[in-house]
């Protein structure tokens, strides 16, 4: 158990949960029409191979025969086919793209998609309950909350290693896709990866960084491009790139890159032009302009919808789409106490509302600043109703503990999802808003960054691959139910053992908030390392620094005032009721408090406690819920392979071990600052703690630790 076959592991049922199944199940597996290569073809290999695995049948499999007659059979098709040589279906289906219907009444199966794609979700979606030893009867129709339901990867075509290109924010090895500046000849992983995605229902990947090379552009990396698109289209999945604003000058040496210069014009429509020679079902490009250090219409003067529109004019004829990134910000000047990085999206994009192209989609992280532990939904998805939106979600744990820390995400991913940003007085949830609803959009979805590597735990441990599965089951219904998904991915990766479900389902409900416990609370965001790494604690870069990401905490007061009568007037972006609410310390929720609010440590919450206090308190529950996990962890011996039990047992006692790092630094920085003491005493007084500088190991030094907060006497 390698990890590599993820969720998809068609593990043979137990003969106690198959017994009297078997002999009543479908003896054949029928593809109406089937395409060469494509997603029904794969769904009919995947059946065989999944029922055989998880069944022990070894199903006949055929394209023609009396299918219609579902006795005994599987059929999978696409509406159209199925309505065609068979007749109408009842009841009526009303499928929307990427749609299927799923009957499963003994003998007689029917997986019906409203298009091929579609089939092989349903075939997906029937693999997973037998797997999980469900054999009821069941018939639904399900259908994709919104169209574009994307992974994001963030791989350079630079060598990390003499072999693989490196990924940036990626915790799972190196690139699957490049090497040394080109598209690698072993694309093996691919079709795998491919596999995966299409199992929750994601349609398309952007290949490479946001901070993208233009050399992905070359002749011979279009080629590769080529290539990968082919892997993945079994699969359903369409490739798009991330593109370098500056392509036309420093890879076609043009003078300029000014998008509304007919040379540059030219040269992106000829680019977009050999690209759809070669790959006919390119999904699009991805764009980061103008944001930390990219090339953008800015230098121009041009505005970001020109950008934007430059390769949406160029890709429009083709059918493709224009993913246009909102992560763009100023704002950095620290002594300035309005300047506020997290105003920035709406500041640059609120007036350009109705300048972009119908196939424009513009990406907004989920919260106003990046990817935190706890913030609040962006205000951007309430000021662009005449624009098409996404949500970018990150699967990747940048800030949230890069693996190493089991976080499971959807309980964060569904605070944000279900806020409702009460547009105009009316009831708008941020799902209905990048879904296309609320506003009308036919455009809309879900991005996800991912970050998959060569690892063969894919992303870089085992349990962190629940959120890669929860990131496609929400994309496809942002309302599921976080603990249900938790539980069917575990009975998936990890069998039908209740012991195993239960243990891994409550340190993954509970592992969020504990996360959340001891590296920041109360919407002081992530108090990490924020120059570089994005890894362990760090408080005190949490100021003086140039990313915007300031906690303005001083020796008697803490937190953004992000009002409009008296801070950077942040709470003023969102709609009125909204406003209204994060305005005053009063309606604001104790979890947004420090985010919204600037308030002495003695500031009392709704909870009745202090700031301070409640820094403790949480810094200490949280790290003891996961000092539980490796005991949790332990009880399952014998009930996991030995592989994986090995490999996360050691990364919950790691984590067990760095959340104290972060309880005590976090704790003992503010307890300093503050002159506050613990009123449970605890701070600065840990009896039990085991002090490096007072081990000894032969070939190790004692040595100062930076940030001092990291250490005990600061060694
Ligand atoms: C930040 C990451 C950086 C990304 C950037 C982005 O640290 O690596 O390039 O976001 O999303 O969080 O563009």
């Amino acid at each position: 158990e390698s990890g590599i076959d993820a969720w998809l592991r068609y593990a043979r049922l137990p003969g106690s949960v198959t017994r009297g199944h078997l002999n009543s199940f479908p003896n054949r597996i029928v593809v109406l029409n089937a395409s060469k290569n494509g997603p029904l073809a794969s769904a009919s290999s995947e059946l065989h191979k999944g029922i055989q695995g998880i069944l022990g049948l070894d199903l006949d499999v055929s394209s023609s025969g009396k299918s219609c007659s579902a006795q005994n059979t599987i059929v999978v098709s696409t509406l159209e086919t199925y309505q065609s040589s068979c007749g109408k279906l009842s009841p009526k289906l009303n499928l929307k793209e990427d749609g299927y219907w799923l009957s499963a009444k003994g003998k007689s199966v029917q997986i019906i998609g409203q298009n091929e794609r579609g089939a092989l979700y349903g075939a997906f979606q029937y693999l997973s309950l037998l797997a999980q030893g469900d054999f009821s009867e069941v018939a639904y129709a399900s259908n994709p909350s919104a169209p574009v339901r994307w992974a994001n990867q963030w791989d350079n075509l630079n060598a990390a290693t003499a072999a693989h290109g490196s990924i940036e924010r990626g915790y799972g090895g190196a690139s699957i896709f490049f090497n040394n500046g080109l598209i690698k000849d072993d694309l093996s992983r691919v079709p795998l990866y491919g596999r995966l995605l299409a199992s929750v229902g994601i349609n398309g990947i952007i290949i490479n960084n946001v901070n993208a090379d233009a050399n992905l552009l070359n002749e011979t990396n279009l080629a590769g491009v080529k290539r990968i698109a082919d892997l993945f289209r079994p699969w359903g999945v369409k490739v798009g790139i991330s593109l370098n604003f500056a392509s036309p000058q420093v890879l076609g040496a043009l003078t300029t890159f000014d998008p509304l210069d007919s040379t540059v014009i030219k040269w992106w429509t000829d680019k977009t032009n050999r690209i759809y020679q070669l790959v006919p079902d390119f999904a699009g490009y991805l764009v980061k302009a103008n944001s930390e250090g990219q090339p953008g219409p800015l230098t121009y003067n041009r505005t970001l919808a020109e950008g934007a529109n430059l390769f949406a004019k160029a890709i429009e004829p083709h059918g493709g789409i224009v993913v246009f990134r909102a992560f763009v910000y100023d704002q950095l000047n620290e002594t300035n106490w309005r300047a506020d990085r997290a105003n920035a999206a709406v500041q640059f994009f609120k007036d350009l509302d109705g300048q972009f192209d119908s196939n424009v989609l513009v990406q907004i992280k989920f919260g106003p600043i990046d990817f935190q532990v706890r913030e609040p939904a962006s205000p951007l998805f309430a000021n662009l109703p005449k624009t098409a939106v996404s949500i970018e979600l990150q699967v990747t744990q940048e800030y949230l503990g890069q693996q190493c820390h089991l976080v499971y995400l959807p309980p964060l991913w569904q605070t944000i999802l279900g806020f409702d940003m009460r547009y105009n007085h009316r009831q708008s949830y941020v799902r209905d808003i990048v879904s296309g609803e609320v506003f009308n959009h036919k455009l809309g979805g879900y991005a996800g960054v991912i970050n998959v590597g060569m690892d063969d735990t894919w992303i870089g441990s085992h349990l962190a691959m629940s959120n890669m599965f929860a990131f496609g089951r929400l994309a496809w219904n942002p309302q599921a139910d976080s603990q249900d998904i938790i539980e069917e991915w575990t009975r998936l990766t990890f069998g039908l053992s209740r012991d195993v479900i239960s243990a891994i389902v409550d340190m993954s409900m509970k592992s969020w908030p504990a996360y959340e416990g001891y590296s920041g609370n109360l919407g002081i965001q992530t108090l990490t390392d924020i120059l570089y790494t994005h890894y362990g604690a760090n408080p005190a870069s949490q100021d003086n620094n140039g990313w915007g990401q300031w906690t303005r905490a001083d020796s008697k007061t803490i937190g953004m005032d992000r009002t409009v009568s008296n801070g950077t007037g942040n709470a003023g972006q969102y709609p009125k009721d909204v406003a209204d609410k994060f305005e005053h310390t009063q309606t604001t929720p104790d979890d947004l408090m420090l985010w919204f609010h600037h308030v002495p440590y003695t500031f009392k919450l709704h909870s009745g406690k202090t700031v301070i206090q409640h820094f403790y308190d949480a810094h200490y529950s949280g790290a003891a819920t996961v000092q539980k996990f490796p005991a949790t962890w332990k009880s399952l011996k014998g009930q996991v392979d030995a592989e994986r039990y090995v490999d996360v047992l050691y990364r919950l006692q790691y984590q067990a071990g760095h959340s104290l790092v972060w309880r005590d630094g976090i704790s003992e920085f503010y307890r300093n600052l503050s002159s506050i003491p613990d009123k449970l005493n605890r701070v600065r007084n840990h009896p039990h703690r085991i002090e490096a500088e007072e081990m000894e190991l032969s070939g190790f030094t004692t040595v100062n630790v930076s940030p001092t907060e990291c250490a005990s006497k600061y060694k």
